[in-house]
């Protein structure tokens, strides 16, 4: 009794064929020339009969499963076996039934490595240092291929581990034994392998060598042998160095081929395995950018891109075209988020004598025609407190050696508009009143949401305040509109009790959030501005010194 492996035949020239069907139940016996499988091209459909008499103990595949000349089919037993291990993979193709197509080759494969008497031998699972089955995650060559001692067969994975089965033979790959998904244990077949020459009589693999990837797992659990390092952790973690990423052969050499740095690409396989399609969608995405990155939006400035899902698969879903504003946003967000180091420091301001006051130029506003909300008076504050700490009112230059101090005062005022965020810009803050400010606010305000700013209402910023009082909110982390330096987040004023040393009062308290450039401003400068800010703010007779 042996196990023989019955692989594809000679297709007549199809590339590949779907199973369409399974014809024996695995322990049933089988009789020789009663078809084991049903093979369906986009021309025909053919039967793979079984070359003899035995019992069918496992399929290699499965109804649906697309396969090609010398890919494995089914285990069968058989008594006669031991004749037929003795005779070549064209012995047993001659002698096979003419019509339908012959099966091409089978050969026996007792466990213990055996070697045929002919040139093929089998390729098997070596010692992976465990009892345990682990998965076979990627066939690295095909059939057909040559191969070298050492090259990689196959990637084999457990929970801990990645490990490639190398081939301790030279010669032709015949077929796969073992397919993509199956669980493997010591000692499992592997391949089929026509042998030019051998180092060694025993067919048993050697000791997997380690995959290697991007960072050992937290968990220190065994791993199959010494030489097999721990798999990565859950989240995809990107390198710019390509031997410390986790990807197989068959994917480290499309990427060699293709030129593509493996640390700028992002996995999307079990624990963030980078597969070939992640290899083809980042050469894909860069040709699309000029290779250069490109859109923000689109590329991720050379970072990994999230890959693409496919919503419709969990629900009604419909596309709508970005807005330019929206893809411009996009870029700029980007941009200023990878470039500029953040930090964001809070504070809250007590604004309740500043809203007294305020709600008391209510009827001359409404005189005037100009309706003043706090965003003017923190307009004014941040123009004040850039005026006390000049630090806030530089940019770096281009240079990288020098910064570029400014000596007008022009805040920025983030506006949500329809057709996305716009920061038109009020000049000279410094100089004008609540009054003008007011103005100001309500006519950017205005030409923002009809879509009628012009460029110039939009350039010359030195800092920009984003609230969102009006909305809600305890607080957010602004980005930085660089190449300002720093920004304000304004939240919804809320009366809290605040301890005066000997009581709670009441008090209407505006939450602050300072985002800044680290590489510009010093934790100490922005703890300045803040305090600073939050006393103007506080007691509004400052904004007059
Ligand atoms: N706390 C409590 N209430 C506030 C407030 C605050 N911090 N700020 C404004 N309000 C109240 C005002 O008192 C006013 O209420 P009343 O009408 O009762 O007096 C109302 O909110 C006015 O809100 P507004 O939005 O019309 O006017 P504004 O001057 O406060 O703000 C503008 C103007 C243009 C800044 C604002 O309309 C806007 O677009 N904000 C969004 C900015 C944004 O999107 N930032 C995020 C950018 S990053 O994603």
């Amino acid at each position: 009794m042996a196990i023989e492996i019955i692989t594809i035949p000679d297709l007549g020239g199809a590339d590949s064929v779907e199973v369409i069907e399974l014809c024996v139940s695995v322990g049933d016996s089988v009789e020789q020339e009663e078809s084991l499988v049903v093979l369906e091209s986009d021309k025909a459909s053919m039967d793979v009969p079984s070359p003899f008499d035995g019992a069918v103990v496992k399929y290699l595949v499965a109804e649906g499963d697309t396969v090609k000349v010398g890919d494995a089919i089914a285990e069968v037993e058989t008594a006669a076996s031991e004749a037929i291990a003795e005779k070549t993979v064209e012995e047993v193709v001659e002698e096979a039934p003419a019509e339908p197509v012959p099966v091409e080759a089978a050969v026996e494969a007792p466990q213990a490595a055996a070697v045929s008497e002919t040139s093929e031998q089998i390729a098997l699972v070596p010692d992976i240092g465990s009892d345990d089955k682990v998965e076979l995650i990627e066939i690295s060559v095909s059939v057909g291929d040559q191969v070298e001692e050492g090259d990689t067969l196959v990637v084999l994975e457990s929970d801990k581990a990645t490990m490639d089965v190398p081939s301790t033979l030279t010669g032709t790959v015949k077929a796969f034994i073992a397919k993509e998904g199956d669980k493997l244990a010591t000692g499992d077949q592997v391949a089929l392998i026509e042998v030019t020459s051998s180092a060694q009589a025993v067919v048993e693999a050697p000791a997997p060598t380690a995959q290697v990837e991007p960072a050992k797992a937290a968990d220190p659990a065994p791993a199959p042998s010494p030489a097999v390092t721990a798999a990565p952790a859950a989240t995809a973690a990107v390198s710019n160095d390509s031997s410390d990423v986790y990807a197989g052969p068959s994917v480290r050499l499309l990427a060699r081929e293709l030129g593509v740095d493996l640390g700028q690409v992002a996995g999307t396989g079990p624990r963030s395995r980078i597969q070939k399609d992640d290899v083809n969608n980042f050469v894909k995405t860069a040709l699309k950018s000029g290779g250069n990155g490109g859109s923000a939006s689109a590329s991720g400035a050379g970072i990994p891109q999230v890959p693409a899902v496919d919503f419709s698969q969990f629900g009604e879903i419909e596309t709508v075209k970005l807005s330019k504003i929206q893809k411009i946003t996009a870029d700029n967000m980007q941009r200023n988020w990878l470039n500029v180091p953040h930090v964001t420091q809070f504070d809250d301001a007590d604004i309740t004598e500043l809203e007294v006051f305020r709600k008391s130029l209510k009827l001359e506003g409404e005189k005037k025609g100009i309706k003043v909300t706090p965003v003017a008076f923190i307009i004014k504050a941040a123009a004040a407190a850039l005026a006390a700490n000049p630090e806030f009112n530089r940019s770096l230059a281009g240079d990288g050696e020098n910064y570029v101090q400014k000596h007008y005062i022009n805040i920025g005022m983030a506006v949500d508009t329809p057709r996305g965020l716009v920061v038109p810009v009020i000049k000279d803050a410094d100089k004008k009143g609540i009054w003008e400010i007011s103005e100001d606010v309500i006519t950017m305000a205005t030409l923002a949401r009809e879509g009628k700013l012009k460029p110039s209402d939009m350039q010359g910023g030195c800092f920009t305040i984003s609230s969102l009082g009006a909305i809600g909110g305890n607080g957010f982390t602004p980005i930085v509109n660089s190449p300002e330096v720093g920004i304000l987040g304004v939240s919804k004023s809320q009366m809290k009790p605040v301890w005066d040393g000997s009581d709670f009062q009441p008090k209407l308290m505006l939450p602050l959030a300072l985002s800044y450039d680290h590489r510009v401003i010093n934790g100490g400068d922005a703890g300045r501005f803040m305090t600073y800010l939050v006393k103007v703010l506080s007691d509004i007779r400052h904004m007059t010194l």
